[in-house]
């Protein structure tokens, strides 16, 4: 029986016999091969989507967010708190609700997306919603959890970062090796720094033969490594990786050029097109900040060849239920029609005709 990330991997990670591990039995996430888009895209190389979305709560957060509760109980914490574009506020929420511990979130008002919000209301954290965006709210978390009897749990916390990069031990059990191409969305650059250390770690225990270069991908209103420098009113319709200035920057870009990989920016229609193409064609629904990772691969594909032979790995990193409303707002309307079957049959007959 799959116990979770801790039981999975303990070896790998920071606990011992007496730790009170707190899981929902997050991880072993499926590996699947894309079967429809790479041909679409004339790319020749092997495609996996790595479906996060299928953790506890609808994101990998739960892989981090496992162990930093964990160690918090360990610790005797009664009270955690984060900044969050939402899933975090939402794992965390989980997590503490499932260790008996309160929570509090910080999440900048009206750009959290609907079924993370309820995620985190329902499983009874206090909610803050703040007049600004993540980073603001990534600053006083800081403050807060520095001066008072609280464990901050973003990823600047190393636990979380710890629980994380057992994403990638998976995909190299599930793949027999690593892959060459790891893409991924790149918000406050945690989880990218997590998957780095995971396979540096794995292929030092000759668990892989080889490291895949880091592909991170940001959203083009909200690129801050890409352009360099910190930005002051991140836009993007991926609110998940609305973030200008990432608190794992350096770690990000370590990640980057240690694997000769890339940092690189989609546009939001780019964005949209990934996440429509993959539910479309492949029949996986993820949010909009994860289909980052799918655009990223199309948009290198057009300047870059991947070989046959190669193994291109994307992070799925959210369910597509978490963000309803855009995914209505970017799909066709429900037909309405009279409750006969003439006027069931002529909306039907385009496509039976086309059959
Ligand atoms: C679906 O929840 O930062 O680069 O506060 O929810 O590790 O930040 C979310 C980030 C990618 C970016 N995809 O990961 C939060 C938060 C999804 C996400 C990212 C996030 P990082």
């Amino acid at each position: 029986m799959w116990k979770g990330v801790i039981e999975a991997y303990r070896m790998f990670l920071p606990v011992t016999d007496a730790t009170p591990v707190v899981s929902l039995c997050e991880g072993n996430t499926p590996l699947i091969q894309l079967h429809n888009l790479p041909g679409l895209f004339n790319i020749a190389a092997e495609w996996y989507a790595k479906y996060e979305g299928l953790n506890p709560t609808g994101s990998f957060k739960d892989r981090g967010m496992c162990m930093a509760i964990t160690k918090a109980k360990e610790a005797g914490s009664k009270i955690v708190m984060c900044a969050s574009t939402g899933n975090t506020s939402a794992a965390a929420a989980a997590y503490a609700a499932r260790a008996g511990m309160a929570c509090c979130v910080l999440i900048p008002e009206g750009k959290i997306a609907l079924g993370k919000l309820s995620q985190a209301m329902l499983h009874g954290a206090l909610v803050l919603q703040i007049q600004g965006n993540f980073d603001d709210a990534l600053t006083l978390v800081r403050e807060i959890t520095a001066e008072y009897p609280i464990t901050l749990v973003n990823s600047l916390n190393p636990y979380r970062i710890e629980g994380q990069k057992t994403g990638a031990f998976e995909i190299v059990d599930q793949l027999g090796d690593a892959p060459d191409f790891h893409f991924i969305p790149v918000g406050n650059a945690g989880n990218i720094t997590a998957y780095w250390k995971g396979y540096t770690e794995y292929f030092s225990h000759q668990k892989s033969t080889k490291l895949p270069k880091m592909m991170g991908y940001q959203a083009a209103g909200s690129a801050p490594i890409v352009m360099g420098h910190p930005i002051e009113h991140p836009d993007t319709i991926a609110t998940a990786i609305r973030i200008g200035n990432p608190a794992s920057w350096q770690q990000a870009v370590a990640a980057r050029d240690e694997s000769g990989g890339l940092i690189d920016m989609v546009t939001d229609d780019e964005i949209t097109q990934a996440q429509q193409m993959l539910a479309g064609h492949e029949g996986i629904f993820c949010e909009p900040a994860s289909a980052a990772s799918i655009a990223g691969v199309i948009k290198y594909a057009q300047a870059n060849r991947f070989e046959s032979g190669q193994r291109i790995v994307s992070i799925l990193t959210g369910h597509g239920l978490k963000d309803p409303t855009r995914a209505i707002e970017i799909a066709s309307r429900p037909v309405v029609v009279d409750r006969t079957k003439a006027a069931i049959l002529k909306v039907l007959s385009p496509m039976l005709e086309s059959a």
